[in-house]
Protein backbone atom coordinates (compact mmCIF):
# COMPACT_ATOMS: atom_id res chain seq x y z
CA UNK A 1 0.00 0.00 0.00
CA UNK A 2 1.05 3.22 -1.10
CA UNK A 3 -0.07 6.82 0.90
CA UNK A 4 0.34 10.10 -0.17
CA UNK A 5 -0.17 13.13 2.04
CA UNK A 6 -0.79 16.74 0.27
CA UNK A 7 -1.35 20.42 0.96
CA UNK A 8 -3.44 22.08 -1.36
CA UNK A 9 -5.65 25.19 -1.74
CA UNK A 10 -8.77 23.14 -3.09
CA UNK A 11 -9.82 19.64 -3.22
CA UNK A 12 -9.32 19.53 -7.47
CA UNK A 13 -6.08 20.63 -7.05
CA UNK A 14 -5.46 17.64 -4.90
CA UNK A 15 -7.31 14.63 -7.03
CA UNK A 16 -4.94 16.17 -10.05
CA UNK A 17 -2.25 15.54 -7.98
CA UNK A 18 -3.08 12.49 -6.63
CA UNK A 19 -4.44 10.78 -9.36
CA UNK A 20 -0.90 12.02 -10.97
CA UNK A 21 1.16 10.16 -8.48
CA UNK A 22 -0.57 7.30 -7.30
CA UNK A 23 -3.06 6.70 -10.22
CA UNK A 24 -6.57 6.47 -10.68
CA UNK A 25 -7.57 4.11 -8.21
CA UNK A 26 -6.56 5.76 -5.34
CA UNK A 27 -9.00 6.05 -2.83
CA UNK A 28 -9.00 9.31 -0.33
CA UNK A 29 -8.40 8.18 3.15
CA UNK A 30 -9.16 11.47 4.88
CA UNK A 31 -9.16 15.28 4.11
CA UNK A 32 -9.52 18.13 6.90
CA UNK A 33 -9.01 22.01 6.39
CA UNK A 34 -5.79 23.18 7.88
CA UNK A 35 -6.70 26.90 8.60
CA UNK A 36 -4.10 29.55 8.45
CA UNK A 37 -2.82 31.93 11.30
CA UNK A 38 -2.75 35.10 8.95
CA UNK A 39 -5.37 34.79 6.37
CA UNK A 40 -8.25 32.74 6.13
CA UNK A 41 -7.55 32.74 2.65
CA UNK A 42 -4.75 31.23 3.18
CA UNK A 43 -6.31 28.20 4.42
CA UNK A 44 -4.64 24.72 3.29
CA UNK A 45 -6.93 21.34 3.07
CA UNK A 46 -4.64 18.58 3.57
CA UNK A 47 -5.34 15.24 1.40
CA UNK A 48 -4.25 11.67 2.47
CA UNK A 49 -4.70 9.17 -0.33
CA UNK A 50 -3.67 5.46 -0.72
CA UNK A 51 -3.29 2.92 -3.55
CA UNK A 52 -2.99 -0.70 -3.03
CA UNK A 53 -0.62 -2.16 -5.59
CA UNK A 54 -1.56 -5.31 -5.65
CA UNK A 55 -5.31 -3.78 -6.21
CA UNK A 56 -3.73 -1.76 -9.39
CA UNK A 57 -1.36 -4.65 -10.84
CA UNK A 58 -4.52 -7.03 -10.77
CA UNK A 59 -6.65 -4.10 -12.26
CA UNK A 60 -3.69 -3.29 -15.09
CA UNK A 61 -4.18 -6.92 -16.41
CA UNK A 62 -7.48 -6.61 -16.53
CA UNK A 63 -7.23 -3.39 -18.78
CA UNK A 64 -4.27 -4.90 -20.62
CA UNK A 65 -6.44 -7.85 -21.39
CA UNK A 66 -9.11 -5.55 -22.58
CA UNK A 67 -6.53 -3.91 -25.15
CA UNK A 68 -5.02 -7.63 -26.12
CA UNK A 69 -8.93 -8.08 -26.83
CA UNK A 70 -9.04 -4.96 -29.23
CA UNK A 71 -6.22 -4.99 -30.83
CA UNK A 72 -6.83 -8.81 -31.82
CA UNK A 73 -10.53 -8.10 -32.68
CA UNK A 74 -9.19 -8.72 -36.55
CA UNK A 75 -13.37 -10.57 -36.70
CA UNK A 76 -14.81 -6.55 -37.36
CA UNK A 77 -17.06 -7.10 -33.98
CA UNK A 78 -17.05 -3.58 -32.68
CA UNK A 79 -15.94 -3.11 -29.14
CA UNK A 80 -17.80 -0.47 -27.20
CA UNK A 81 -15.29 2.61 -25.88
CA UNK A 82 -17.02 2.26 -22.21
CA UNK A 83 -14.95 -0.70 -21.20
CA UNK A 84 -15.65 -0.13 -17.02
CA UNK A 85 -18.71 -2.31 -17.60
CA UNK A 86 -17.10 -5.10 -19.43
CA UNK A 87 -13.93 -5.42 -17.19
CA UNK A 88 -16.54 -5.98 -14.18
CA UNK A 89 -18.02 -8.58 -16.57
CA UNK A 90 -14.28 -9.86 -16.91
CA UNK A 91 -13.43 -9.66 -13.21
CA UNK A 92 -16.71 -11.59 -12.51
CA UNK A 93 -15.70 -13.74 -15.11
CA UNK A 94 -12.45 -14.66 -13.20
CA UNK A 95 -14.10 -14.86 -10.06
CA UNK A 96 -16.74 -17.61 -11.19
CA UNK A 97 -13.06 -19.21 -12.97
CA UNK A 98 -12.03 -19.56 -9.48
CA UNK A 99 -14.96 -20.82 -7.65
CA UNK A 100 -14.94 -23.54 -10.02
CA UNK A 101 -10.85 -24.21 -9.77
CA UNK A 102 -11.59 -24.24 -5.95
CA UNK A 103 -14.42 -26.96 -6.32
CA UNK A 104 -12.51 -29.08 -9.05
CA UNK A 105 -9.70 -29.45 -6.64
CA UNK A 106 -11.94 -30.24 -3.57
CA UNK A 107 -13.34 -32.83 -5.46
CA UNK A 108 -9.91 -33.71 -6.69
CA UNK A 109 -8.42 -34.04 -2.94
CA UNK A 110 -11.22 -36.83 -2.71
CA UNK A 111 -10.19 -38.89 -5.67
CA UNK A 112 -6.18 -38.07 -5.09
CA UNK A 113 -6.84 -39.41 -1.43
CA UNK A 114 -9.08 -41.98 -2.35
CA UNK A 115 -6.12 -43.10 -5.02
CA UNK A 116 -3.31 -43.04 -2.70
CA UNK A 117 -4.53 -44.55 0.56
CA UNK A 118 -3.14 -48.06 0.31
CA UNK A 119 -5.99 -49.28 3.02
CA UNK A 120 -8.43 -49.41 0.16
CA UNK A 121 -9.28 -53.04 0.04
CA UNK A 122 -11.29 -54.88 -2.20
CA UNK A 123 -14.40 -54.78 -0.49
CA UNK A 124 -13.76 -50.70 -0.33
CA UNK A 125 -13.40 -50.55 -3.63
CA UNK A 126 -16.51 -53.08 -4.58
CA UNK A 127 -18.45 -50.12 -2.56
CA UNK A 128 -17.40 -47.57 -4.56
CA UNK A 129 -17.79 -49.59 -8.06
CA UNK A 130 -21.61 -50.18 -6.51
CA UNK A 131 -22.17 -46.72 -5.75
CA UNK A 132 -20.93 -45.43 -9.61
CA UNK A 133 -23.75 -48.39 -10.49
CA UNK A 134 -26.57 -46.98 -8.62
CA UNK A 135 -25.86 -43.72 -10.32
CA UNK A 136 -24.40 -41.99 -7.53
CA UNK A 137 -21.80 -39.41 -9.24
CA UNK A 138 -17.94 -39.86 -8.93
CA UNK A 139 -17.48 -36.67 -6.16
CA UNK A 140 -20.01 -38.30 -4.20
CA UNK A 141 -19.07 -42.07 -4.18
CA UNK A 142 -15.26 -40.38 -3.26
CA UNK A 143 -16.90 -38.50 -0.34
CA UNK A 144 -18.83 -42.06 1.09
CA UNK A 145 -15.85 -44.19 0.67
CA UNK A 146 -13.67 -41.60 2.78
CA UNK A 147 -15.55 -41.26 5.68
CA UNK A 148 -16.09 -45.19 5.32
CA UNK A 149 -12.35 -45.11 5.50
CA UNK A 150 -12.08 -43.70 8.43
CA UNK A 151 -14.67 -45.97 10.47
CA UNK A 152 -13.05 -47.89 13.39
CA UNK A 153 -14.20 -51.26 12.26
CA UNK A 154 -13.87 -54.35 15.07
CA UNK A 155 -11.42 -56.72 14.17
CA UNK A 156 -14.20 -60.21 15.11
CA UNK A 157 -16.03 -57.51 12.06
CA UNK A 158 -13.16 -57.52 9.58
CA UNK A 159 -11.81 -61.65 10.33
CA UNK A 160 -14.62 -62.78 7.89
CA UNK A 161 -14.83 -61.37 4.38
CA UNK A 162 -18.41 -61.47 4.11
CA UNK A 163 -19.56 -59.94 6.98
CA UNK A 164 -17.39 -57.12 6.53
CA UNK A 165 -18.49 -56.59 3.58
CA UNK A 166 -22.35 -56.69 4.73
CA UNK A 167 -21.41 -54.43 7.80
CA UNK A 168 -19.20 -51.73 5.30
CA UNK A 169 -22.23 -52.14 2.83
CA UNK A 170 -24.97 -51.14 5.90
CA UNK A 171 -22.49 -48.01 7.15
CA UNK A 172 -22.50 -46.97 3.81
CA UNK A 173 -26.14 -46.59 3.35
CA UNK A 174 -26.23 -45.06 6.43
CA UNK A 175 -23.74 -42.32 5.39
CA UNK A 176 -25.30 -42.17 1.89
CA UNK A 177 -28.71 -41.30 3.42
CA UNK A 178 -27.45 -39.15 6.88
CA UNK A 179 -28.54 -35.85 5.16
CA UNK A 180 -32.27 -36.76 3.73
CA UNK A 181 -35.14 -35.71 6.10
CA UNK A 182 -38.56 -37.14 6.46
CA UNK A 183 -41.39 -35.04 6.78
CA UNK A 184 -43.79 -35.89 9.82
CA UNK A 185 -46.29 -38.54 9.01
CA UNK A 186 -49.77 -36.67 8.93
CA UNK A 187 -52.53 -37.72 10.55
CA UNK A 188 -55.79 -36.79 11.54
CA UNK A 189 -56.40 -33.71 13.80
CA UNK A 190 -58.97 -31.41 15.43
CA UNK A 191 -58.14 -29.06 12.81
CA UNK A 192 -58.51 -29.02 8.76
CA UNK A 193 -55.10 -30.39 7.09
CA UNK A 194 -54.76 -28.35 4.15
CA UNK A 195 -52.45 -30.17 1.22
CA UNK A 196 -51.24 -28.81 -1.93
CA UNK A 197 -49.85 -30.94 -4.38
CA UNK A 198 -47.73 -29.00 -7.54
CA UNK A 199 -45.20 -30.28 -9.91
CA UNK A 200 -44.63 -30.97 -13.54
CA UNK A 201 -47.35 -32.52 -15.67
CA UNK A 202 -47.46 -36.15 -15.20
CA UNK A 203 -45.65 -36.42 -11.95
CA UNK A 204 -48.45 -38.31 -10.21
CA UNK A 205 -50.10 -35.08 -8.76
CA UNK A 206 -53.86 -36.29 -9.27
CA UNK A 207 -52.90 -39.97 -8.61
CA UNK A 208 -50.99 -39.21 -5.36
CA UNK A 209 -54.08 -36.60 -3.85
CA UNK A 210 -56.75 -39.29 -4.77
CA UNK A 211 -54.56 -41.69 -2.80
CA UNK A 212 -54.45 -40.12 0.10
CA UNK A 213 -57.24 -38.96 0.13
CA UNK A 214 -58.42 -42.64 0.06
CA UNK A 215 -55.89 -43.53 2.69
CA UNK A 216 -57.18 -41.23 5.05
CA UNK A 217 -60.66 -42.64 4.66
CA UNK A 218 -59.53 -46.05 5.32
CA UNK A 219 -57.01 -44.63 8.04
CA UNK A 220 -58.66 -41.91 9.97
CA UNK A 221 -62.44 -41.95 8.81
CA UNK A 222 -61.59 -38.85 7.44
CA UNK A 223 -63.71 -36.91 6.21
CA UNK A 224 -62.00 -34.88 3.45
CA UNK A 225 -62.94 -32.43 0.02
CA UNK A 226 -60.58 -32.63 -3.34
CA UNK A 227 -60.16 -28.51 -5.38
CA UNK A 228 -58.92 -28.94 -8.60
CA UNK A 229 -57.77 -25.70 -10.50
CA UNK A 230 -56.47 -27.83 -12.96
CA UNK A 231 -59.92 -27.04 -14.99
CA UNK A 232 -57.79 -26.53 -18.22
CA UNK A 233 -55.95 -30.02 -19.24
CA UNK A 234 -58.59 -32.68 -21.06
CA UNK A 235 -59.70 -35.49 -18.96
CA UNK A 236 -58.07 -33.57 -15.66
CA UNK A 237 -61.69 -33.30 -14.21
CA UNK A 238 -63.15 -36.54 -15.81
CA UNK A 239 -59.64 -38.29 -14.01
CA UNK A 240 -61.03 -36.61 -10.62
CA UNK A 241 -64.44 -37.71 -11.19
CA UNK A 242 -63.98 -40.71 -12.18
CA UNK A 243 -62.27 -41.72 -8.53
CA UNK A 244 -63.87 -39.51 -6.17
CA UNK A 245 -67.28 -40.83 -7.17
CA UNK A 246 -65.65 -44.46 -6.47
CA UNK A 247 -64.63 -43.30 -2.71
CA UNK A 248 -67.25 -41.16 -2.18
CA UNK A 249 -64.88 -38.01 -1.67
CA UNK A 250 -66.51 -34.98 -2.83
CA UNK A 251 -64.50 -32.62 -5.59
CA UNK A 252 -64.71 -29.12 -6.51
CA UNK A 253 -63.74 -27.80 -9.91
CA UNK A 254 -61.60 -23.98 -9.00
CA UNK A 255 -61.67 -20.87 -11.98
CA UNK A 256 -60.31 -18.18 -10.01
CA UNK A 257 -58.30 -16.93 -6.83
CA UNK A 258 -61.37 -16.29 -5.40
CA UNK A 259 -63.18 -19.30 -5.99
CA UNK A 260 -60.49 -21.14 -3.74
CA UNK A 261 -61.07 -18.75 -0.98
CA UNK A 262 -64.56 -19.42 -0.80
CA UNK A 263 -64.12 -23.11 -1.25
CA UNK A 264 -61.75 -23.51 1.40
CA UNK A 265 -63.95 -21.09 3.84
CA UNK A 266 -66.92 -23.05 3.08
CA UNK A 267 -64.66 -26.40 3.71
CA UNK A 268 -62.97 -25.51 6.84
CA UNK A 269 -64.99 -28.01 9.22
CA UNK A 270 -63.51 -31.17 6.62
CA UNK A 271 -60.49 -33.44 8.40
CA UNK A 272 -58.42 -32.32 5.09
CA UNK A 273 -58.42 -30.24 2.24
CA UNK A 274 -56.56 -31.73 -0.97
CA UNK A 275 -55.98 -29.07 -3.37
CA UNK A 276 -55.13 -30.31 -6.52
CA UNK A 277 -53.16 -27.91 -9.23
CA UNK A 278 -51.73 -27.49 -13.04
CA UNK A 279 -49.02 -29.31 -14.07
CA UNK A 280 -46.26 -26.47 -15.15
CA UNK A 281 -42.63 -27.02 -16.57
CA UNK A 282 -40.03 -25.64 -14.24
CA UNK A 283 -39.24 -23.33 -17.08
CA UNK A 284 -42.12 -21.58 -17.03
CA UNK A 285 -41.92 -19.24 -14.68
CA UNK A 286 -44.83 -17.45 -15.51
CA UNK A 287 -47.10 -20.26 -14.63
CA UNK A 288 -45.43 -21.08 -11.16
CA UNK A 289 -45.47 -17.52 -9.95
CA UNK A 290 -49.43 -17.78 -10.83
CA UNK A 291 -49.45 -20.49 -9.13
CA UNK A 292 -47.50 -19.48 -6.02
CA UNK A 293 -50.01 -16.46 -5.92
CA UNK A 294 -52.64 -18.91 -5.74
CA UNK A 295 -51.26 -21.35 -3.17
CA UNK A 296 -50.67 -17.60 -1.21
CA UNK A 297 -54.57 -17.51 -0.86
CA UNK A 298 -54.14 -20.54 1.29
CA UNK A 299 -52.23 -19.59 3.47
CA UNK A 300 -50.10 -21.66 5.86
CA UNK A 301 -50.03 -25.60 4.41
CA UNK A 302 -48.94 -28.69 3.76
CA UNK A 303 -47.17 -27.70 0.37
CA UNK A 304 -45.99 -31.06 -1.89
CA UNK A 305 -43.78 -31.29 -5.05
CA UNK A 306 -44.63 -33.82 -6.41
CA UNK A 307 -41.68 -35.41 -9.02
CA UNK A 308 -41.21 -38.26 -10.54
CA UNK A 309 -37.94 -40.50 -9.98
CA UNK A 310 -37.59 -41.13 -14.02
CA UNK A 311 -36.03 -37.55 -14.87
CA UNK A 312 -32.03 -36.95 -14.76
CA UNK A 313 -30.16 -35.35 -12.45
CA UNK A 314 -30.05 -32.39 -14.21
CA UNK A 315 -33.84 -31.66 -14.78
CA UNK A 316 -34.42 -32.96 -11.31
CA UNK A 317 -32.35 -30.13 -9.53
CA UNK A 318 -33.69 -27.74 -11.94
CA UNK A 319 -37.05 -28.69 -10.76
CA UNK A 320 -36.67 -28.47 -7.19
CA UNK A 321 -34.92 -25.04 -7.76
CA UNK A 322 -36.99 -23.33 -9.71
CA UNK A 323 -40.16 -24.78 -7.59
CA UNK A 324 -38.50 -23.47 -4.51
CA UNK A 325 -40.60 -20.24 -5.05
CA UNK A 326 -43.46 -22.02 -3.91
CA UNK A 327 -42.17 -23.22 -0.16
CA UNK A 328 -42.22 -27.01 -0.91
CA UNK A 329 -42.74 -28.27 2.67
CA UNK A 330 -42.28 -31.94 1.15
CA UNK A 331 -41.81 -33.69 -1.88
CA UNK A 332 -43.71 -36.50 -3.07
CA UNK A 333 -41.52 -38.96 -4.94
CA UNK A 334 -43.50 -40.79 -7.61
CA UNK A 335 -42.84 -43.93 -9.87
CA UNK A 336 -40.52 -45.50 -8.21
CA UNK A 337 -41.03 -48.91 -9.49
CA UNK A 338 -39.78 -46.98 -12.34
CA UNK A 339 -36.62 -46.66 -11.13
CA UNK A 340 -33.41 -48.78 -11.55
CA UNK A 341 -31.36 -46.75 -9.42
CA UNK A 342 -32.02 -44.11 -7.54
CA UNK A 343 -28.52 -42.17 -7.09
CA UNK A 344 -28.65 -39.21 -8.74
CA UNK A 345 -32.00 -38.51 -6.90
CA UNK A 346 -31.17 -39.25 -3.37
CA UNK A 347 -27.66 -37.17 -4.27
CA UNK A 348 -29.86 -33.89 -4.71
CA UNK A 349 -32.56 -34.42 -2.02
CA UNK A 350 -29.15 -34.77 0.06
CA UNK A 351 -27.87 -31.38 -0.39
CA UNK A 352 -31.47 -29.54 -1.34
CA UNK A 353 -32.35 -30.78 2.00
CA UNK A 354 -36.40 -30.67 1.28
CA UNK A 355 -37.58 -33.51 3.73
CA UNK A 356 -39.29 -36.32 1.75
CA UNK A 357 -43.23 -36.75 2.29
CA UNK A 358 -44.08 -39.96 0.20
CA UNK A 359 -43.08 -42.28 -2.20
CA UNK A 360 -45.49 -43.98 -5.04
CA UNK A 361 -44.67 -47.30 -6.88
CA UNK A 362 -47.15 -47.60 -9.32
CA UNK A 363 -50.56 -46.56 -11.01
CA UNK A 364 -52.62 -48.74 -8.73
CA UNK A 365 -55.41 -46.40 -6.48
CA UNK A 366 -54.58 -46.35 -3.42
CA UNK A 367 -52.50 -49.16 -2.50
CA UNK A 368 -49.20 -47.65 -4.38
CA UNK A 369 -48.30 -45.06 -1.89
CA UNK A 370 -45.78 -45.13 1.08
CA UNK A 371 -44.96 -42.51 3.70
CA UNK A 372 -41.37 -41.79 3.09
CA UNK A 373 -38.89 -43.76 5.05
CA UNK A 374 -35.25 -44.10 4.99
CA UNK A 375 -35.68 -47.60 5.42
CA UNK A 376 -37.32 -47.89 1.98
CA UNK A 377 -35.08 -45.88 0.39
CA UNK A 378 -32.36 -48.25 1.27
CA UNK A 379 -34.00 -50.99 -1.06
CA UNK A 380 -32.86 -48.67 -4.21
CA UNK A 381 -29.39 -48.03 -3.13
CA UNK A 382 -27.78 -51.53 -5.03
CA UNK A 383 -24.66 -52.12 -3.31
N1 LIG B 1 -45.85 -46.50 -12.73
C1 LIG B 1 -46.38 -45.50 -12.05
N2 LIG B 1 -47.26 -44.69 -12.64
C2 LIG B 1 -47.79 -43.68 -11.91
C3 LIG B 1 -47.41 -43.45 -10.56
N3 LIG B 1 -48.07 -42.35 -10.11
C4 LIG B 1 -48.82 -41.92 -11.15
N4 LIG B 1 -48.66 -42.73 -12.24
C5 LIG B 1 -49.27 -42.61 -13.57
O1 LIG B 1 -48.72 -41.46 -14.19
C6 LIG B 1 -49.70 -40.85 -15.02
C7 LIG B 1 -49.82 -39.38 -14.67
O2 LIG B 1 -50.32 -39.26 -13.36
P1 LIG B 1 -51.22 -38.04 -12.89
O3 LIG B 1 -51.53 -38.25 -11.45
O4 LIG B 1 -52.37 -37.82 -13.81
O5 LIG B 1 -50.17 -36.86 -13.08
P2 LIG B 1 -50.38 -35.28 -12.90
O6 LIG B 1 -50.38 -34.70 -14.27
O7 LIG B 1 -49.18 -34.83 -12.13
O8 LIG B 1 -51.64 -35.07 -12.16
C8 LIG B 1 -50.98 -41.61 -14.81
O9 LIG B 1 -51.15 -42.52 -15.85
C9 LIG B 1 -50.77 -42.36 -13.49
O10 LIG B 1 -51.48 -43.56 -13.43
C10 LIG B 1 -46.44 -44.33 -9.97
O11 LIG B 1 -46.04 -44.22 -8.82
N5 LIG B 1 -45.96 -45.34 -10.76
MG1 LIG C 1 -53.33 -33.99 -12.65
Amino acid sequence: MKIKKVLVSSIQEGMQIISKELGEDAVILSTRNIGSESSENDSKIEIIAAIDESFSNEQKVVNNDIKNLRSNNSNGVKLPEDLSKESLIYSEGLKNQITEIKQLLSDLSYRVKFKINNNQNDEIRAIFNGLLDAEFSEVFAYKIIDELSDLVIDDSIREDKETYLNYIKAKAKDLILKNIKIFPSITKSDNCTIISFFGTTGGGKTTSLIKLAILFKIIFNADSVILSTDVNKVGAIEQLQTYSSIAAIPHYAIFSPEDLAIAIEDNKSKDFILIDTTGSSQQDKELISELKRLLDIVGDHNRFLVQSCNVGKATFRQIIEEYSVLNPSGIILTKLDEAAALGNIIEIVNSEKIPLAYFTNGARVPDDIEPASLHYLKQFILL
